[in-house]
């Protein structure tokens, strides 16, 4: 595109019109014909500024007089929206809608390596849940929710089918992790009633089959097997023994392998599963539709990419019950997330669920092409003369800019985003903004957790500002308490934030303590960060402010928060937030506590850059060795503090050592949760040795 950009510059011909010159000539005809036809151009892209749905000063609105405690400006009165369409009050409506809008209207996308997507019509769909559904009666489940219908499998179509086999005959679903990893397994599958119907199996899906670890299991779990009479699958696989535990897992997979069968069994004890209910799909997908209703209106040409755990409510609901509401389709990914970038292209998507560290990466790799200094200094002024009209409401990928230097970046994602939706995790707002600019289509960011149906603040259509989570979804209620050991103060606009309302969940599946701790008795879930659907290790509470023009502002969770020893209070991940944008980072991890009086980092390079950035600085090596060189790290050390300081972080808060380690944070080795985020404690664990070691230097 930057090529295009100086030759076609000269020839536009915006100077070569004056108006004096109107005479009935022909060359001024022809002169006209042109002006006709720019006209007739701009017409067509001009900008055009959103109508935001509210005052964009005033997004939120004290409730009871009480400033602490806010909802939504785009309600009425103080009564919090169940549903948006009248007919969609559970997820099973929701479904049933599509079905009547889109008929044999493609459903379900999935791929194999190299090939288009193929389809799975709305219709197929249903009839498939409804056998499998009916399978599972006959298997001896039960259609009510006291008993649990498990899915594990990777994001495809059969685990949407499962879902709605459930929805259609009132079952109730618990979905699991692939990911969960081999200690947590065992304790989710042994903890409640498990009806596992899975998709076909392979053990690049489920690389813990192949683990040589046993998974711990409760003594009497065999004893219980074989007593419970529905079994019946594992007698088709009369050579495993039913006593080696990874063995019979892959047996009973292979066993429900094309024919959705079913293994039912039972273990009694206690779970902490986050019991989500159909009015709680429906309010917060409602909401979101409500929100969008002034900018986007989803329709039967859209497409969805669908690659986030499917047992996270983020991707669950806004991904496939607002999708399929209305007649969309969804097309998974291959399962590689190494080849997501192919399957978006393949795909098309209109909508991309997406979280952070996604997008920084998309960020760091267009950063990272733009070499030449010409080249860069002419994407930073695009950037700014896009920013410039998001500024004034107008989001648009049809300017001039988007022709001649953003189109090959918009083409990389399939080119025709309309809508993104970032959450999981706060986004630096130099990265929001500048996508904003470069992808040209609507990018809003929420906040939530899997306790509140996912959903809890979204942006405003027309505020696109960054550095915010957006302002109570009209679903919920959110106020803010008071943390006096950290000097938080509702008064002053930050504490902990706290959500009611019809999305909230009903509490832990049979743990009534800790659902009094989330939930009190007023309805108010205070809130906790939970990545795993199936149980929370521990409430988090998460810090924001509130900002005047009723937005909030995540701090952090307060448990990432901490004071240093001079009593400055540290919140880690936004500073990680400003680390992450320094091209020769790819992860970095922000440590400190209270015994210390400043900050370290570990720090992974990203490896496609990072030898090169060094090589430009004069060092060489292989990617190993450059991590061990010392200069290396001041060099590296340096850069984050430049940014650092551009972004107005104090002196307190920049890492004053820094380890480079050259392998990355993932899901795998167990420092990534399966959104993405860093796992903290797994993280200081590790590091344990690099970090008493860069402390256990003189204090610089
Ligand atoms: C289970 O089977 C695997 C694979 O054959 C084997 O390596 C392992 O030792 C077996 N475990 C037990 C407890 O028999
Ligand atoms: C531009 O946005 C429109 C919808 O807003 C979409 O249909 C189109 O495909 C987009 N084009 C590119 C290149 O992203
Ligand atoms: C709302 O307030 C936040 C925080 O001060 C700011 O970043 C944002 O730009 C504001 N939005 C508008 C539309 O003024
Ligand atoms: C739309 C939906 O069903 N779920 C959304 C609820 O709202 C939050 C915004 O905070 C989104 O992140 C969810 O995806």
């Amino acid at each position: 595109g930057f090529a295009d950009f100086w030759s076609l510059l000269p020839s536009l011909p915006l100077s070569s019109f004056s108006l004096s010159s109107l005479t009935l000539s022909p060359s001024s005809l022809l002169g006209l014909g042109a002006l006709a036809s720019l006209t007739a151009y701009w017409l067509v892209t001009r900008p055009r500024p959103m109508r935001p749905p509210c005052d964009l000063q005033a997004q939120s609105v004290a409730v009871n007089g009480d400033p602490s405690c806010r909802r939504s400006a785009l309600l009425k009165d103080d009564s919090l929206l169940d549903f948006y369409y009248d007919d969609t009050k559970t997820a099973y409506d929701m479904f049933q809608r599509g079905l009547r809008i889109a008929g044999n209207g493609p459903c379900l996308g999935f791929r194999k390596p190299g090939q288009p997507y193929e389809w799975i019509s709305y219709t197929e769909v249903a009839e498939r849940a409804q056998v499998l559904g009916s399978g599972l009666l006959a298997k001896g489940c039960q259609p009510n929710p006291q008993q649990f219908v498990g899915i594990f499998a990777q994001n495809r179509p059969e685990w949407i089918i499962s879902e709605l086999a459930c929805y259609t005959y009132s079952m109730a679903l618990v979905p699991l992790y692939e990911t969960l990893g081999l200690e947590a397994m065992p304790v989710v599958l042994f903890s409640c009633f498990i009806a596992a119907c899975c998709s076909r199996p392979s053990l690049r899906i489920w690389p813990w089959f192949a683990s040589p670890v046993e998974p711990q299991v409760p003594s009497d779990f065999h004893s219980t097997l074989r007593n419970y009479p529905s079994l019946t699958s594992v007698e088709k696989c009369p050579s495993v023994p039913t006593n080696n535990l990874s063995l019979w897992h892959r047996c009973r997979f292979l066993c429900c392998a094309g024919h959705c069968n079913n293994v039912l069994f039972i273990y009694p004890g206690k779970p902490k599963g986050a019991m989500i209910t159909h009015g709680n799909i429906a309010s917060n997908t409602s909401s979101v539709i409500k929100i969008l209703e002034v900018c986007l209106h989803f329709h039967l040409l859209d497409v969805s990419i669908s690659y986030l755990p499917l047992a996270h409510m983020f991707e669950r609901m806004i991904q496939v019950v607002s999708m399929f509401c209305h007649g969309a389709r969804v097309g998974f990914y291959q399962g590689d997330i190494s080849l997501l970038m192919d399957d978006i292209k393949t795909l098309k998507p209109t909508f991309f669920p997406v979280v952070p560290r996604l997008l920084n990466r998309i960020y760091d790799k267009i950063l990272g092409s733009v070499t030449s200094p010409l080249r860069r200094a002419l994407l930073h002024y695009a950037v700014r003369r896009k920013q410039a009209e998001l500024s004034s409401g107008v989001v648009r990928n049809n300017s001039l800019w988007d022709k001649l230097v953003f189109n090959r970046i918009q083409a990389s994602l399939g080119g025709n985003l309309r809508f993104a939706l970032t959450a999981s995790a706060p986004i630096s707002p130099t990265v929001l903004s500048f996508l904003r600019a470069t992808l040209g289509c609507l990018i809003f960011e929420g906040y939530g957790q899997t306790e509140c149906t996912a959903g809890c603040t979204f942006s405003m259509p027309g505020d696109w500002s960054a550095g915010h989570v957006g302002a109570p979804l009209p679903c919920a209620m959110v106020k803010l308490v008071d943390i006096p050991d950290m000097n938080y103060y509702a008064k002053n606009g930050d504490g902990e934030i706290c959500i009611r309302g019809p999305s909230v969940f009903r509490g832990y599946l049979r743990d009534p303590e800790k659902t009094s701790e989330a939930l009190d008795s007023d309805g108010w879930l205070h809130s906790g960060d939970v990545d795993i659907i199936f149980w929370s290790p521990e409430s988090e509470q998460m810090c924001v402010y509130l900002c005047q023009n009723g937005t909030l502002r995540i701090i952090d969770r307060k448990k990432h928060i901490f004071k240093l020893s001079q009593g400055e209070y540290i919140a880690p991940e936004k500073i990680e937030n400003v680390y992450m944008r320094c091209v020769p980072v790819l992860q970095v991890f922000v440590h400190g506590d209270s015994l210390q009086s400043y900050l370290i980092g570990i720090v992974v390079p990203d490896p496609e850059v990072f030898v090169d950035w060094v090589k430009e600085r004069g060092f060489v090596g292989s990617y190993e060795e450059l991590c061990q060189n010392p200069d290396v790290k001041k060099a590296v050390l340096e850069d984050m503090k430049a940014e650092g300081k551009s972004a107005g972080l104090k002196s307190f808060e920049q890492v004053k050592d820094l380890h480079l380690h050259p392998e990355t944070f993932s899901v795998a080795n167990g420092l990534l949760t399966p959104t993405l985020k860093s796992r903290r404690a797994d993280i200081r664990r590790v590091f344990q040795e690099q970090i008493s070691s860069m402390y256990s230097k003189t204090a610089i």
